[in-house]
């Protein structure tokens, strides 16, 4: 017999990630033993990044979980085996208890994001959604102010086909940083630069991107808003906005440019940090381009302004008119591809009156305290979250976990949150379960196969509610409504509505088994000029900001600044080999350590070496890291990555203060956070 005979599955990177990649896996014995990019699909064209080819070895690596764990105290580390069996009996007892003595599951908290985006993982919400109401942490740490800054003027978050920016005639990437953050998107910039365009990139930091462009802007942070709006005065002042799509297609703009043009040049060049030859610069190069195309990043909106900035740097696309055209508008993300059902329970948590919600930015502040008048919190689910290494300052999260009688995690790896649980449940990976993926960004779904059995004792998060869900009707019959499925795929299948059908012309998991396949959609957003805000027209005056009390139109609004005691802005940007707390074991860079950058200067005037530990501090915290000196960033700027350290217990969130963003009600229910606005001090050990 041959035993080593290989299969090949389809797989999908499930990461919150722009690609998300379509994969081949070849199987031996029940196996991975090889992985590449799948060629046929569209936009990652069979390349992975380094996290992607290091797969094997994540999924394999000797710290992944292999049981549930029990602990008693949490935090206590004395955690004991146990078997599935008595881990579904303690949840259970849990729960009937909580029913028994408030009526209802409002004392039962799920706290999830974006560990695994795959459809299947939406069933821990509609398990939820099935047992009536529960309280919910609602709001995104991620994009909330750019998505609602992108309602506020264009009524819907579309976007135009990603390869579009291959026809652009000037090419700006505004706090992003694609080449570490988006690696598909870097081929197509560079062939729009083969073909003749310019690229522009603009951030606080000289990043593995802006070593691909013709013009880098280091301005300061959250100070964008100011630099949109001296460019649009000066296409204004040379007469270079699109004339025809202001009075046709958009509202509100006298009143905006009648502000624009009483703007203090000089001011806001200092409120910038940059000089006129730049901002004059940039400004020839959008009059000569016959299209520009705007890649804006989620890093520039992680500021107390952030969604005001990206009003600005929109209102610039739009007034010169490269919204709606074959290679130009702003690429920032798209949510039309969000179509199956559960993935609606997961965006309309907010807007659901039976839930109990509760704010991010109210959950990390106040904590339990704020549930004490009505049924306290007996109980929290965690899936797909590490809010002790990601989440504004952890410190506080870590105390509110104590004063929960019971906590779940369920999770691939024991990171600092599940350390905080009670119960901890080891899960699959997409190589061991199927799904289906769909794209922030590109228009593209595929299939995700299971290719291999789950790793020891781990479960998929379907099979896990599921027995959940029968166990719970066992002992208090018809708790819970959500549907018993023999198998993933059924599942999977009974995620597939009209709107699906009507996207991608599919109607069950057998249509995807060829191949990844591609949204009926129009690849130009905005096309037919016809916005989705009330008038039907670009919004550069918003009523529903005004109501929201924010400001109508777009102009500059200042952002927070260091003072004194703490002189340094703290940017911790996304890691090129990782992907949020994910993947910083594998040591896949060259440091293998969280570090902290630090301007030669900065460096000099306070005596640190290259290599040295050092102490990062504000009121917040206080951490101890290696210095790395850098030519990357500024004077005024220090840079540490995001990520957790397995090997180290620094958690660098600890110094970042939870200050909202200026928008997020709107689109998700609660303001986003703005991680950037954090200023430390530096020093010697
Ligand atoms: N300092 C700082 N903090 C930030 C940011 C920043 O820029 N700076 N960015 C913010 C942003 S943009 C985001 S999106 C958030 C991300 O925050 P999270 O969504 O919490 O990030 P991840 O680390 O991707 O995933 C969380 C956990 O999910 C687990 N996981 C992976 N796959 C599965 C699965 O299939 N099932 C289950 N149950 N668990 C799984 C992983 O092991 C990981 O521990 O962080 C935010 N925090
Ligand atoms: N390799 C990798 N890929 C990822 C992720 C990852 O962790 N690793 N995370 C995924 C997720 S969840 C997200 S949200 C995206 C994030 O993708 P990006 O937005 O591309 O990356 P970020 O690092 O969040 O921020 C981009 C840039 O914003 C800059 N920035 C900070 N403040 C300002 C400002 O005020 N103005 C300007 N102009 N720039 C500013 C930072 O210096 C940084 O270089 O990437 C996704 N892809
Ligand atoms: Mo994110």
């Amino acid at each position: 017999m041959n035993t080593n005979r290989t299969t090949q599955f389809k797989n999908v990177c499930p990461r919150n990630c722009y690609s998300a990649c379509t994969m081949l896996s070849q199987v031996e014995n029940g196996r991975l033993v090889h992985i590449t990019g799948d060629r046929s699909h569209p936009y990652t064209k069979g390349k992975l990044c380094s996290k992607g080819y290091a797969y094997i070895e994540a999924n394999y690596h000797q710290d992944r979980l292999k049981v549930p764990y029990y602990q008693e105290v949490k935090g206590s580390g004395k955690f004991k085996r146990i078997t599935w069996e008595m881990a579904f009996d303690l949840i259970i007892k849990q729960m009937t208890n909580i029913k028994n003595q408030y009526g209802n599951f409002l004392p039962l908290a799920l706290y999830k994001f974006s560990g695994n985006f795959g459809v299947h993982h939406f069933v821990t919400e509609q398990f939820f959604s099935s047992i009536g109401k529960t309280t919910r942490i609602v709001g995104s740490p991620c994009n909330s102010a750019g998505i609602e800054a992108v309602q506020y003027d264009m009524g819907a978050v579309k976007m135009s086909d990603p390869s579009q920016v291959r026809e652009a005639g000037l090419v700006i990437i505004w706090g992003a940083n694609p080449a570490a953050t988006n690696i598909h998107l870097i081929p197509i910039i560079l062939e729009a630069q083969g073909k003749g365009a310019k690229i522009v990139v603009i951030d606080p930091l000289y990043t593995q991107t802006a070593e691909l462009a013709d013009l880098y802007i280091q301005l300061r942070p959250s100070s964008d808003g100011a630099l949109a709006n001296l460019l649009i005065k000066g296409l204004y002042k040379a007469k270079s906005l699109d004339d025809h799509f202001l009075e046709k297609h958009s509202f509100g703009f006298e009143e905006f440019i009648k502000q624009i043009e009483q703007i203090d040049d000089y001011k806001y060049e200092e409120i910038c940090d940059v000089s006129r030859e730049p901002i004059n610069l940039l400004i020839n190069w959008i009059r000569e381009a016959k299209v520009v195309s705007y890649i804006v990043g989620m890093g520039l909106q992680r500021h107390s302004n952030g969604g005001q900035n990206i009003r600005a740097i929109q209102a610039l696309a739009a007034a010169r008119g490269d919204i709606g055209q074959k290679g130009g508008g702003i690429f920032f993300s798209q949510g039309e591809t969000y179509v199956f059902s559960n993935q609606q329970v997961f965006s309309n948590e907010h807007l659901d009156v039976n839930n109990r919600t509760v704010t991010l930015d109210e959950w990390i502040t106040n904590g339990v305290s704020f549930f004490n008048n009505q049924p306290p919190l007996e109980m929290m689910w965690i899936s797909c979250r590490n809010p002790l290494t990601l989440e504004a300052s952890p410190q506080l999260i870590q105390n509110h976990l104590k004063k929960i009688p019971f906590v779940v995690t369920v999770e691939q790896f024991m990171t600092p949150t599940a350390k905080m649980a009670n119960i901890i449940l080891p899960t699959t990976t997409h190589f061991e379960e199927a799904d289906i993926v769909t794209s922030s960004w590109h228009k593209e779904i595929a299939i995700n196969q299971k290719a291999i059995p789950p790793y020891y004792e781990s479960r998929s998060e379907w099979n896990i509610m599921k027995e959940l869900a029968i166990r719970l009707n066992q002992t208090c019959p018809a708790l819970s409504s959500f549907p018993i499925h023999s198998s993933e795929e059924e599942y999977l299948n009974s995620q597939f509505n009209e709107k699906v059908f009507d996207i991608f012309g599919v109607k069950s998991i057998a249509d995807l088994e060829k191949g990844s396949l591609t949204a009926k959609l129009p690849n130009i957003a905005w096309h037919d000029y016809q916005f989705s805000t009330k008038t039907g027209k670009y919004h550069f005056y918003s009523t529903e900001a005004k109501e929201a009390g924010l400001p109508p139109t777009p102009l500059f609004i200042k952002g927070k600044l260091p003072k004194e005691q703490y002189p340094f802005w703290l940017i911790t940007p996304h890691h090129p080999y990782a992907i949020n707390s994910q993947f910083n074991f594998l040591n896949l860079d060259d440091e293998g350590e969280a570090f902290v950058a630090i301007h030669l200067k900065t460096a000099n005037e306070l005596g640190i070496f290259d290599g040295e530990i050092v102490k990062v501090y504000n009121t917040q915290g206080s951490i101890e890291i290696k210095a790395v000196i850098s030519n990357k960033v500024p004077k005024d700027i220090l840079m540490i990555y995001q990520g957790w350290h397995p090997d180290s217990d620094v958690i660098i969130n600890q110094l970042i203060p939870v200050i909202q963003t200026d928008m997020g009600d709107y689109a998700y229910g609660a303001k986003g956070i703005a991680f950037y606005d954090t200023f430390v001090n530096l020093a010697k050990l």
